[in-house]
Formats: structure tokens, C-alpha cells, sequence
């Protein structure tokens, strides 16, 4: 096996799905915490016709998980050590910017937030895991998307480089690397989660929110969270030298195979990677906006234009290392897929994976993928790659013993991993592998407990009871000796 001596081998989770406490300390409501599964189309906001503008209005036959998570808010301290009795020597997760800036736009920060995140990162420190922090995993502050429009306000700039250079600031000496935007990338799969945007002005359909985003608020969105990424790499190298920036990608789509050899499907595959990826790749890792968005941005009849200045930012502040996450593979079939546009793709099952997603979600299993998915990566980029997020989401039961066999997933770590190290000996430059979820989180996509990714169980469920005792799975041993080992097990 090739790993590196000083490869990062860990996990990764996110304040939202973990830490609950949603109200705590002065935190206002970020974007997740009104809805239920960042998938629903149905979020806890209404349309307030005399103030023009939408307002929560959580709805009262749903249970927000993530309003208590798995209590991770009070209980990081000794899950941070059942993470480092893996050998983890990194973590994952994010500061919810809600805890640090409320609604989002003070000009003060939260001091109990930021003392909480100084109490979590030297406790981590002291553990000798290097943080890897994500400045923001879908936590926009739900304040800035109801009262602003969210990202398509180039007000929303300043209010995060408010929040950004507090953090920079105050964690100096305590975390080293940090991610911009989680999975930002899917921006126009997930406007109101991903984007954090929304119409407010004039939407077509106040009682669909999500549906009635305009293009024109989502391309803003997506020109200011460009202008905003390299600010932030700008700041960061500023305020140390130490820092290390990078952005956070949903890869999956660099894993999107032609259905068969039909060269307009090899075309249409192109173009899918181009607009589930790269479109947002490209200018946060090679600092330029790619010349085929100005076909797209007449077909979506938007007007989007760079300044000069804007351009020679974006251009000089390119990130340290890209970081991403990797699930399954799609494939692209132009009899299935009629038009790929912004809205994301629906992909036709691979038959060569046929039944390798026996977990109820269908995500089809691909390791060979994410070996894939690394060299392309490379290729383009010449950026050292980071392994933010994989894993597999199970439904799983305690037997009478009281143990939880994991199999699956065993075999899904062993596989992918393989690849891992494949991928470095094709030349790489992989620096590590934080699994995503060790301990059972809330699911990002469809909230519920339910789809548990943990090396540690934690009892919870979807009605939301629960005595939150953590409990070790099989694939916390079978981890544990992989990373003892730097992978020679395997
Ligand atoms: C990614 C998100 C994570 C996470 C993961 C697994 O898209 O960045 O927050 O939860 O997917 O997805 P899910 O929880 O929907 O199974």
C-alpha cells in the first residue's frame, strides 16, 4: 500500500447534523433548520403577503431532527474521543455561522459561539487531531435568505466576510485547514440549501419558494459566491501563512459515464460534468469562469457579467487544495436525460452496477469511481485532493447481543480505499480520507436518523426519541486497524 506517513485519516460531520442545540446560546435558525431533509420542497417558511417577504413557520406535523441532532452540542468532548480511539488524526465539521453571527448581518459577534468552537477545536488539538473546519456545510442564516434574498445580494459578501475574518481571526493557531462552501456546486440542484438563495422579490409562486427562484437570483448567487471564495482565500493567506483554503465539491457527477458508446451521449456527458461541476471547479481552482457559460446564460435568458476587477480576484486567489465528497456514479443517456441543464441530472442505473445498492436510498456502489474520480480530478487541477466525504447510509438494527454488525459497510471502506491508494500510485496527490458521518448524524438528505452512516451507533430515531447512548459498530474495529496499519490491512 502507498499511503503517505502523514496521510489524514478521519471523519467528517457538520453542525447541523450533529450538534442540535438549534436555539442554544444565542443562535438564531440557519437555512436547514427549516426543513426536513435538504431535499424537501416543502421548507418551513411562509409568504407574508403585507411585509412582502417570507417568515419561519415551522410546520407542526413534521419532526426537525436537527433541532436536536445527536446532541453533539454538549457531548463533543467524549465523541471526540471515541473518534480518536480510531486513530483519527483529523476531523471534520463545520461552525455553524448562526452560532457566530446570529441572523447573519450584526456587526458584533456571539461570544458564547465563538468560545464553544474554541473549547471543540483545542479539545481536538489536545487529541491530536488536525481540524479541517468548513466555514459553511448548508448553514446559511435563515435571517440573510427571508430578509435579503441570500447569496443573490451582493450584501451577503460583506456579511460573510464579517463572519469569515472573525473566525480567521479568532482560531489562528487552532485549525490550519479550512473549506469555503460545502458541495456549493449544487447550487442549482439545491437553491435554497446550497445557494442559499431565494426570490423574494415578486416570486411567481410565494406557496413554492423553492420552485420560484428566478435563474437570474440563482446566476447572482452564483457570480457572488465566486467574488466571495476568493475574498476569503484573499483574507485567509492574509491574516496567516499557515492557512490552507480550499473549496468543498460534490464529485459524484465526475463519475457521470456515457450510457453506451452513442457519441452524442459521450457529448451530453460533457456537458453534465461541465454544469454539475465544473462550471464551479474551474473558477475556484484555476481561477477562470469557463467560456461556455455564456451559451448557457442566453438560454436561461440571464445577465450576468464579470467586472475586470472581479475577473483579476477570482483569477489571483485560487485555492490551496480542493476538497470534495464521493458517493456513487450516474450515467448519462440522452434518450433519458433530454436537456442537461442547471437543474441537475436524472441518471439511468448503470447496468454493470446493477444491484450493488442494496441499501434502501439506491445509491449505486462504485469504488472504481472514486479512483476515477481522483485521477480526472488531478488532471485538471494539479491541486493537492482531499477526501472530504464517503461513506454508506444504512438502516440498521441493534441484535439481542447488543451489537451492531456493519458488514457492508466494512466491505464499502476496504473497496473504496483500495481505490484510494490505486489512484495514488497512478500519481495523485491525495492527502486523505476523512469518512463521512463516524458517528450517526441526522441525514442531510431526507432528515431523518434513520440512514446512519456511523462507526458509532447512536440510539436515536426518526419519531425523535432516543436515549442518545453511543454504541461501537464492527466497522469501528475494522477502521481502527486500517488506520493503525496506514492501510496495510486492507
Ligand atoms: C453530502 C452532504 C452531507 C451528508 C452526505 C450524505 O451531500 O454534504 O451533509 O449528509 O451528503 O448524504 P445523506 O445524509 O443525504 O445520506
Amino acid at each position: 500500500m502507498s499511503f503517505p506517513k502523514d496521510f489524514l485519516w478521519g471523519g467528517a460531520i457538520a453542525a447541523n447534523q450533529y450538534e442540535g442545540a438549534w436555539l442554544e446560546d444565542g443562535k438564531q435558525p440557519n437555512v436547514t433548520d427549516v426543513l426536513v431533509g435538504i431535499m424537501s420542497k416543502d421548507p418551513g417558511i411562509q409568504w407574508n403577503e403585507d411585509k412582502k417577504k417570507y417568515e419561519m413557520k415551522l410546520n407542526s406535523d413534521k419532526v426537525y431532527l436537527s433541532h436536536d441532532a445527536v446532541d453533539g452540542y454538549h457531548r463533543y468532548r467524549e465523541d471526540l474521543k471515541l473518534m480518536k480511539g480510531m486513530g483519527f488524526n483529523s476531523f471534520r465539521t463545520s461552525i455553524a455561522w448562526g452560532r457566530i453571527f446570529p441572523n447573519g448581518d450584526e456587526l458584533e459577534p456571539n461570544e458564547a459561539g465563538l468560545a464553544y468552537y474554541d473549547d471543540m477545536f483545542a479539545c481536538m488539538n489536545e487529541l491530536g487531531m488536525e481540524p479541517v473546519i468548513t466555514l459553511s456545510h448548508y448553514e446559511t442564516p435563515l435571517h440573510l435568505i427571508t430578509e435579503y434574498g441570500g447569496w443573490s445580494n451582493p450584501q451577503l459578501i460583506d456579511f460573510w466576510l464579517r463572519y469569515v475574518k472573525t473566525v480567521f481571526t479568532r482560531y489562528k493557531g487552532k485549525v490550519k485547514f479550512w473549506l469555503t462552501f460545502n458541495e456549493v456546486n449544487a447550487l442549482f440542484r439545491m437553491p435554497l440549501v446550497a445557494g442559499g438563495v431565494l426570490t423574494i422579490k415578486d416570486p411567481k409562486d410565494p406557496s413554492d419558494p423553492i420552485g420560484s427562484t428566478t435563474k437570474q437570483d440563482q446566476w447572482d448567487a452564483y457570480h457572488n459566491i465566486l467574488v466571495a471564495n476568493a475574498k476569503t482565500v484573499q483574507l485567509g493567506h492574509e491574516i496567516s501563512e499557515d492557512y490552507q483554503i480550499g473549496c468543498m465539491m460534490t464529485a459524484s457527477s465526475v463519475a457521470t459515464y456515457p450510457y453506451n458508446c452513442d457519441p452524442l451521449n459521450v457529448v451530453g456527458t460533457l456537458d453534465a460534468q461541465r454544469m454539475n461541476i465544473f462550471f464551479m471547479a474551474d473558477p475556484f481552482c484555476l481561477g477562470i469562469v469557463p467560456t461556455y457559460l455564456k451559451k448557457v446564460w442566453k438560454e436561461d435568458q440571464v445577465n450576468v457579467e464579470f467586472s475586470d476587477e472581479e475577473l483579476k480576484l477570482i483569477k489571483e486567489n485560487t485555492v490551496d487544495f480542493l476538497s470534495f465528497s464521493y458517493y456513487r456514479s450516474t450515467t448519462f443517456d440522452r434518450d433519458v436525460n433530454l436537456k442537461v441543464d442547471t437543474g441537475g441530472l436524472t441518471c439511468r442505473d448503470n447496468p454493470y452496477l446493477k444491484d450493488k445498492a442494496p441499501q434502501p436510498w439506491g445509491w449505486a456502489v462504485d469504488p472504481v469511481g472514486l479512483r476515477y474520480t481522483l485521477n480526472v480530478l488531478y488532471d485538471r487541477y494539479h491541486l493537492p485532493l482531499l477526501i472530504v466525504e464517503n461513506g454508506v447510509g444504512l438502516d440498521e438494527n441493534i441484535d439481542e447481543k447488543g451489537e451492531i454488525h456493519d458488514d457492508f459497510r466494512v466491505h464499502y471502506i476496504e473497496e473504496h480505499l483500495k481505490n484510494v491508494n490505486d489512484a495514488i500510485e497512478d500519481g495523485v496527490d491525495c492527502r486523505g480520507y476523512l469518512y463521512w458521518g463516524p458517528i450517526d448524524v441526522v441525514s442531510a438528505g431526507t432528515g431523518e436518523m434513520k440512514k446512519r452512516y456511523g462507526f458509532v451507533y447512536v440510539d436515536r430515531f426518526n419519531d425523535g426519541h432516543g436515549t442518545l447512548e453511543r454504541k461501537l459498530k464492527d466497522s469501528y474495529y475494522r477502521y481502527k486497524e486500517i488506520i493503525e496499519s496506514n492501510g496495510e490491512v486492507l
